[in-house]
């Protein structure tokens, strides 16, 4: 099992600023445990500011990776672009949020990437994207 861990704008600065929103880890440390946690799976980490990577992450995924776990961070909620990228791919993309969007302001409610996705998972802090990596198990 092969699978693609991919986080779009500011998710970077995970554990450096606004940690009563997102904690105080970064990603990279995470990752870290997650593949220690999952050595039975093969894990990749790419995060991008950037919508078109994003984009062209998802297009590449194809016979690439068994799945997506996504967090496309604010992107989630505007872009058109990377909800047609998903659908144009057979690769299954389970979405991730760390905090929970509809206890949030409510333009966050929207997500372009949910209609598309195989599953959502949201409001776990960190722990979203380890329970995202169990669901493709
Ligand atoms: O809860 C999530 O995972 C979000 O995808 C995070 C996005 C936000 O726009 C979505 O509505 C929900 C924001 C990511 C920004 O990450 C930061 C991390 C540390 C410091 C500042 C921003």
């Amino acid at each position: 099992m092969k699978l693609l861990i991919l986080n779009g704008p500011n998710l970077n600065l995970l554990g450096t600023r606004e940690p009563e929103i997102y904690g105080g880890v970064t990603f990279l440390d995470y990752f870290e445990e997650l593949k220690q946690k999952f050595s039975n799976v093969e894990l990749f980490y790419k995060q991008s500011n950037y919508e078109g990577d994003l984009v062209t992450e998802i297009q590449k995924s194809q016979n690439e990776y068994d799945g997506i776990v996504l967090n496309a961070a604010a992107y989630t909620h505007t872009s058109v672009a990377i909800g047609d990228a998903i659908k144009a791919v057979t690769t299954p993309v389970v979405e991730v949020h760390i905090s929970n969007t509809f206890a949030r302001e409510a333009f966050r409610h929207n997500s372009y990437i949910s209609p598309n996705a195989k599953g959502v998972i949201l409001g776990f802090g960190l722990k979203s994207y380890e329970l995202a990596i169990q669901s493709f198990l």
